[in-house]
């Protein structure tokens, strides 16, 4: 007679033949147990598959330039080189994070990037520019200067061209993998080259200039700024007089969002941008939040500790940090002040109720 043990085993063994064979029958029938997944669908904190880099200006442009001698802007649409996030799963999708999407663009002299729109949202951040180069959006041709920041929001019919002797070079944001994720993208050519211009060159910014004085005239914009350029010579005038304030933030130095003149909000429902300024020798305190982000360096040069590690970057670096990771910055010089521009899906976090943030313990 088997032992009362031995009994127990065969039992199992059975059992578990039939939950095998059980768990085999489910994909026939398109359902799977949710207990074995429960804890990948409910992290007890959130994951990400995507890990910190730095595009270095310094490899990245003359591949960008090497673009220009080997590609047109006209065979191109957009001659771009993307960001990718090293996770391939990420980078199929185009992403520099799972979220965001940042690239660098390269418009030669004489050049027409052809008029077209989407639904996703975009802006430019410039790094090289002369007197000349321009994006028109929606019929206002916005004269581009380094550190401008230019919108070019859903659907908004948008054209980039170079009269200047040099080329434009800048930073793309967009809202892609996300507009994507949600299956929501559209696109449409325009029927010319270049679309119509119906307004002064730089329209909007002389309209909103003031920052609080809205002009009457113009339809209340709620969900997208109505500002195309927001110039670097209005930024700086705004970081110098913070800094000279003394309006710092221990986890960022100076900091400002771009803003909506009407609500005061995020410029694009999908991307919120960021400018900061961080004394010489600054060291900030750290935090993690939900929003991934990528940070441009305007200037200066410096690093990050991302998790533990340290990501040095130099001015016109691009670096990503990904969803609650730990991250501090240091700005590296003793004598200069470094700028970083920087965007995320904060409004978007934010109006769905997932924005989280910490501040922490420094690693360094
Ligand atoms: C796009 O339309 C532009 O208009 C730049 O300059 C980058 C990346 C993905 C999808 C569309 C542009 C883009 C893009």
């Amino acid at each position: 007679m088997a032992s009362a043990d031995t009994t127990h085993q065969q039992g199992m063994a059975a059992d578990s033949q039939q939950l095998e064979a059980y768990l085999g029958s489910l994909p026939g029938i398109g359902v799977a147990p949710l207990w074995e997944s429960l804890a990948d669908l409910v992290p007890v904190e959130p994951r990400t598959p995507d890990v910190p880099f730095v595009w270095r200006y310094a490899e990245v442009r003359p591949a960008l330039l090497r673009a220009g001698e080997l590609v047109s802007a006209e065979e191109a649409e957009r001659r771009v080189l993307m960001l990718l996030n090293p996770t391939p799963s990420v980078a199929e999708r185009g992403g520099t994070t799972s979220t965001l999407y940042a690239g660098i663009q390269l418009v030669l002299p004489g050049e027409v990037a052809r008029a077209h729109h989407h639904v996703a949202s975009a802006f430019r951040c410039v790094i090289e520019a002369s007197d000349g180069a321009f994006t028109t959006v929606d019929g206002e041709r916005a004269m581009m200067s380094p550190g401008d920041l230019v919108l070019t929001s859903n659907w908004r019919w948008h054209d980039h061209g170079n009269d200047s002797d040099d080329p434009i070079i800048w930073l793309d944001g967009l809202d892609v993998p996300l507009v994507n994720f949600f299956n929501a993208n559209f696109f449409e050519l325009y029927p010319d080259q270049r679309q119509k211009i119906t307004k002064p060159d730089n329209f909007s910014t002389d309209l909103y200039i003031h920052g609080r004085l809205n002009p009457l005239s113009e339809p209340r914009a709620d969900k997208h700024s109505p500002v195309i350029n927001y110039p670097w010579r209005e930024t700086e005038r705004a970081l110098r007089a913070a800094i000279d304030a003394g309006a710092e933030s221990p986890v960022d130095g100076v900091i400002f969002e771009y803003t909506n003149p009407f609500t005061g909000g995020s410029v694009m429902p999908t991307l919120s941008c960021f400018v900061q300024a961080m004394r010489p020798g600054e060291h900030t305190q750290a935090r993690r939040r939900t929003p991934s982000a990528v940070y441009h360096v305007v200037r200066g040069s410096g690093s990050t500790i991302i998790d533990g590690s340290e990501y040095r970057w130099e001015e016109k670096d691009t670096f990503c940090v990904p969803t609650w990771a730990a991250h501090e910055h240091i700005n590296g010089s003793a004598s200069d002040e470094a700028v970083l521009f920087s965007f995320t899906n904060q409004a978007v976090y934010t109006s769905l109720d997932l924005y989280r943030e910490e501040v922490i313990e420094r690693q360094g």
